[in-house]
Order: structure tokens, then C-alpha cells, then sequence
């Protein structure tokens, strides 16, 4: 199978830790949606990266939906919980809540491509207030767990790295570290593993 993405998208990130972790094998192409010669509106309809494209030429999108698929190929680890299905809601609100930062930072990030008199400031408060609120419940959340939920990695640990490492790059004034040391310190854990460090590497 083939990943289409860009090393900056969040989203792409996340897949791409997926895939990582559990080992399953695929070819990464780079290809942002808006370069000239981008495959990805002919594979996507909605011209979006992560395109996962299986062997038969499926073309599987939306991140939580490849990810879930990626989850079903092998067992090892399990990244979202099957038969507790309270456990599996908690991973999945994980999920949601990280891509809810990436959804609210991508908004703020296209807010600041604008022309200074043409940002909406209104717009950057509220995406910002989302991402502040977001991330003091997931302090909250982790505590001084050592996983976002239950006793091993999961999609949520993943999801909320992939959210974390792009403030770290869009938002770098933004000091959620001294705002929740708790996630510092399992921010800093989970970014020394091989999976994390491949995605950062390229
Ligand atoms: N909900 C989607 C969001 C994907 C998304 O918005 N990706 C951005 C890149 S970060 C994109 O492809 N935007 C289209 C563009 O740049 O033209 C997912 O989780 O996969």
C-alpha cells in the first residue's frame, strides 16, 4: 500500500506512527495536494492527505478512518481496544480531542498566511481558546499516567504526540510545557521512541 502526505500534516503524522508501530509495510510518498502534479485529487475526492491507497487501488481517507483500517491488519500492538468498548470510546475521544487541536492549529496557521488587514482576529482567539481548553483537559486527563489510556500505547498516545509536535512547529511561542508538566514529561518519552523519531527524521 501507499501513504500520500506531506512530512508537516498532523494528520499524515498520525498514520504514518500507526503504520510505524504495528510494522506494516508501505511506501510513503510525499505529495502535498496543492503542488502542481499532486496525485492526491484523483485518488481523494476530497483532494485531503492522508490518502492511504490499498493494492487494489481502494483509496482509504480521513485519518481516524485509515488509521482504524491499519489498526484491524495485525495485532500487534492493538492501538484501539475491541472488546472493552468503554476503553474504546476513551481511545477514540483521545483521537478526536488531538485532532481537534490539529483542526483549530491549521485554522490559526491559515489565519497567519493572510495578508495582516485580512486576518480574521476573532477567528485565531477562538481556535486558540479551543487549543488552550484542549490541552488542560488532556493534562488533565493523562495525569501522571504513563499512557494516555490503559497500560500500553494506544492510538490516543499517538494522536496526541502527532498534535503536540505540530504546535511545537506552528506554534512554537506557545509554552504548553510550562503550562502542564505532566504532558512535558510524557511528550518527552513517547518523542524517543523509533516510530516517533522516524516521522521527525523525514
Ligand atoms: N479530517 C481529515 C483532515 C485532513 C486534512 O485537512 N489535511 C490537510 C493537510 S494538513 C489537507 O490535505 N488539506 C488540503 C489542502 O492543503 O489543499 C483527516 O483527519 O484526514
Amino acid at each position: 500500500m501507499k501513504l500520500l502526505g506531506t512530512n508537516t500534516s498532523p494528520y499524515v503524522r498520525k498514520v504514518r506512527l500507526v503504520l510505524l508501530e504495528k510494522n506494516i509495510p508501505h511506501e510513503y510518498l510525499i505529495d502535498a495536494p496543492r503542488e502542481p502534479g499532486s496525485h492526491v485529487a484523483r485518488v481523494n475526492p476530497l483532494g485531503r492527505i492522508p490518502a492511504l491507497i490499498l493494492d487494489d487501488e481502494t483509496c482509504v481517507y480521513d485519518s481516524p478512518v485509515i488509521a482504524e483500517f491499519a489498526d484491524t491488519l495485525n495485532d500487534t500492538p492493538i492501538l484501539i481496544p475491541r472488546a472493552d468498548v468503554l476503553a474504546r470510546m476513551h481511545v477514540r475521544r483521545w483521537e478526536a480531542l488531538a485532532d481537534g487541536i490539529m483542526d483549530s492549529a491549521v485554522v490559526v496557521r491559515g489565519e497567519s498566511m493572510r495578508p495582516a488587514d485580512k486576518q480574521d482576529a476573532g477567528n485565531i482567539i477562538l481556535h486558540n481558546n479551543a487549543i488552550t481548553r484542549a490541552l488542560s483537559f488532556a493534562a488533565g486527563q493523562l495525569g501522571q499516567r504513563e499512557w494516555c489510556e490503559g497500560s500500553s500505547i494506544t492510538l490516543a498516545d499517538l494522536a496526541l504526540a502527532s498534535a503536540l509536535i505540530y504546535l511545537n512547529l506552528r506554534q512554537a511561542e506557545r509554552d504548553w510545557r510550562g503550562a502542564h508538566p505532566n504532558l512535558a514529561a510524557w511528550f518527552a518519552r513517547i518523542s524517543a521512541r523509533a516510530s516517533v523519531r522516524a516521522t521527525l527524521a523525514a
